[in-house]
């Protein structure tokens, strides 16, 4: 089984699928593409349905889109529990992650993953500031803050235990980090920061930015 990416430091779309990977212990290996460049993107037209990565190659097929990656572990790993176990959890975990997966274009936008782009370390960006971001801000800080509150009794992750909307908002962690987004100023009353740090401290996490950076 092959997971095909974008370069590590940029592709917020592979981190997802690969922390979800690495939470089954999947026996999977990694190719990390420069999409960026002519032969990347003559490779992509070859490799890919939709010109995108993450790609996931198993038994003669290839998985295109995170989320669709996220959904085949899901069935290919039952015992792992990608999903919470609670059934109304789980509804909530799916919205959660689907919102993460097709929205939240002001942040994306204004905090896109540039060249200049660390994850970690000292060179971060000044916080954004315009209307669409910060609306978003304000969102993913209350989707946060109610989904800790109302299903997190059971550990420190979103839903508790770790489940896919964790792999999901783990690049919106880095960025608001990177960023130096202040949560406070957006509602958040310290429950939205605890899960981001949470998210960033994820051993899977430190082990993908150490290979980003060492490859930069
Ligand atoms: N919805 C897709 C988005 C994938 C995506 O946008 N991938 C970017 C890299 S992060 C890409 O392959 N870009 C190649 C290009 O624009 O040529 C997913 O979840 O996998």
């Amino acid at each position: 089984m092959e997971l095909i990416i974008g370069p590590r430091l940029y592709s917020t779309w592979s981190l997802r699928p690969w922390l979800v990977l690495k939470r089954c212990k999947a026996d999977f290996t990694v190719r990390e593409m420069d999409i960026y460049g002519p032969e990347g993107q003559a490779e992509l037209e070859k490799i890919s349905p939709s010109r995108l990565v993450p790609l996931l190659r198993v038994e003669g097929e290839t998985i295109w889109d995170s989320m669709a990656i996220s959904v085949w572990c899901a069935e290919r790993y039952p015992e792992v529990r990608l999903w919470p176990a609670d059934p109304h959890a789980r509804w909530l975990a799916r919205s959660a992650a689907c919102e993460m997966h097709g929205g939240f274009m002001g942040l994306r936008t204004e905090c896109g993953m540039g060249p200049d782009h660390t994850m970690v370390g000292p060179d971060r960006s000044p916080p954004p500031a315009g209307e669409a971001v910060t609306k978003d801000i304000r969102r993913i800080v209350a989707l946060w803050r109610e989904m800790r509150t109302r299903f997190g009794a059971g550990g420190p992750y979103l839903f508790g235990d770790w489940s896919v909307p964790d792999a999901f908002f783990t690049p919106v962690a880095a960025r608001f980090r990177h960023f130096q987004v202040d949560l406070a100023a957006h509602g958040d009353d310290g429950t939205a920061a605890a899960y981001r740090d949470t998210l960033l401290a994820q051993p899977d996490f430190l082990e993908w930015s150490a290979e980003a950076l060492s490859n930069h």
